[in-house]
């Protein structure tokens, strides 16, 4: 059955410098462009569009060590976890359109800010989850689950423009589904801090039905914090979502993707949404940019209620002759 009726608070997030490749901040636009408020709308959602933040140039913002454009990232992300620390106290679920997955530090900040702890499902192909010193790249999209884990605070240096921010999740609070490229550092620290992962392996094994129930068997064990959904679009195989910055072979079928969103919707405890690394830029027809940003909506409206069966209005009238 369709769900109730959802209150969604929608905020852009056009920022690309948590990496390298241009186009991944023209994301917001071209997922709204495909519908995506209207198609909201249409299955009984209530919706703000919040519009996109306005991000300032940062001048000079040389590497702190390895890590690239730390004080634009920095700011990037106090104005996002401003943003959805708003959208929460106006009662919305938020959705977070990305950009690229540095964000996730102030959207994950401002959703923990705006209440009780939380949970957090990330799906992706890899785990984001480099210090500053475990990182190769230097690349802080590859990051941002360090900078918000408790348990890993003692092993993050100081960096300017992140001083605001507070670790606020748990490891035991933590769940990855789709991971296929780890790095040797953030393996260690997966083992380390013990978090639950289902990579691409497990996912074969068990089957995506299998995942999600053990997924949320995981993070209601004690009691049932809201649910924060880190999407990177590049979770999918790239037969699906070709059009991002760091595809990898291997990935979630669209189905298994779309089904994700299905349950967690069906929890009721769905309380933020990011979807990120949408690049129209890294799609080398206009068919990969479209299939991508279809598949980017149809997530969002998984989350919300929508079910492949098909559904109806209560008060649907059926045509007498
Ligand atoms: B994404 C990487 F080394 N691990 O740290 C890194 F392989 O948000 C990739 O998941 C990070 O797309 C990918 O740069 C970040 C690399
Ligand atoms: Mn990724
Ligand atoms: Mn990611
Ligand atoms: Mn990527």
């Amino acid at each position: 059955a369709l769900g109730q009726l959802r209150s969604v608070g929608i905020i852009g997030a056009p920022f690309s410098g948590g990496q390298p490749k241009d186009g991944v901040q023209l994301g917001p636009d071209l997922i709204r462009a495909a519908g995506l408020v209207n198609r909201l709308k249409e299955q009984g959602c209530d919706v703000k569009d919040y519009g996109n933040l306005a991000f300032e140039s940062v001048s000079s913002d040389e590497p702190v060590g390895l890590a690239k454009r730390p004080r634009a990232v920095g700011r990037a992300n106090q104005q996002l976890a401003d943003a959805v620390r708003r959208i929460k106290h106006d009662g919305h679920t938020c959705v977070m359109l990305g950009g690229d997955h540095s964000l996730a530090i102030g959207s994950i900040h401002g959703h923990a800010a705006s209440g009780s702890e939380v949970s957090v499902v990330w799906v992706d192909a890899h785990a984001d989850i480099n210090t500053p010193l475990t990182t190769t790249t230097g690349n802080i999209h590859g990051q941002p689950m360090s900078y918000v884990i408790h348990e890993l605070h003692n092993k993050i240096p100081v960096i300017p423009n992140f001083s605001w921010i507070k670790p606020c999740i748990a490891a035991k609070d933590i769940v990855y589904i789709g991971l296929r490229d780890v790095d040797p550092g953030e393996h260690y620290i997966l083992k380390y801090l013990g978090i639950k992962t289902f990579s691409m392996s497990e996912l074969d094994r068990l089957g995506i039905a299998k995942v999600m129930e053990q997924t949320c068997d995981h993070i209601f064990t004690k009691v049932k914090k809201p649910i924060h959904l880190s999407y990177d679009i590049d979770a999918l195989d790239p037969s699906v979502a070709p059009a991002t910055g760091t595809p990898v072979v291997g990935g979630l079928t669209y189905r298994e993707g779309v089904y994700i969103t299905e349950h967690i919707c069906q929890t009721d405890l769905l309380s933020a949404v990011d979807i990120v690394e949408v690049n129209p830029k890294r799609g080398r027809t206009e068919d990969e940019v479209q299939s991508t940003v279809n598949a980017a909506v149809d997530l969002v409206l998984g989350c919300f209620g929508r079910v492949r069966e098909g559904s109806h209005p209560a008060d649907y009238k059926m045509p007498d002759p």
